[in-house]
């Protein structure tokens, strides 16, 4: 996913991923997404269908030089970004 030049709100819908009946968070194939100009502070990215969770629930890592962003069966790279520059704020969850 690529955004625009100020704020972007990038839609993972959980559910929409859903592959063979898959719908939840947890259960079903690894769903890896790509974000390559996310902005920390300006773009946020919103999960629905997971309101029940937060910034905590949000495992962050670094690999490949880039931070990825893990929840249950979702793998969210954005690329440029390192971990430590994520804040509760960036995220929505709904
Ligand atoms: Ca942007």
């Amino acid at each position: 996913m690529t955004g625009l030049d100020g704020s972007d709100r990038f839609l993972i819908d959980i559910a929409s991923f859903g592959v063979k009946g898959y719908t939840s968070l947890t259960k079903g194939p690894t769903v890896k997404l790509t974000i390559s100009d996310f902005e920390t502070g300006i773009d946020t990215i919103q999960f629905d269908g997971i309101s029940n969770k937060g910034f905590d629930d949000l495992v962050l890592r670094d690999s490949s030089g880039h931070a990825v962003v893990q929840v249950g069966r979702f793998r969210v790279h954005l690329l440029g970004v390192q971990s430590a520059e994520l804040a509760p704020e960036d995220f929505v969850f709904v």
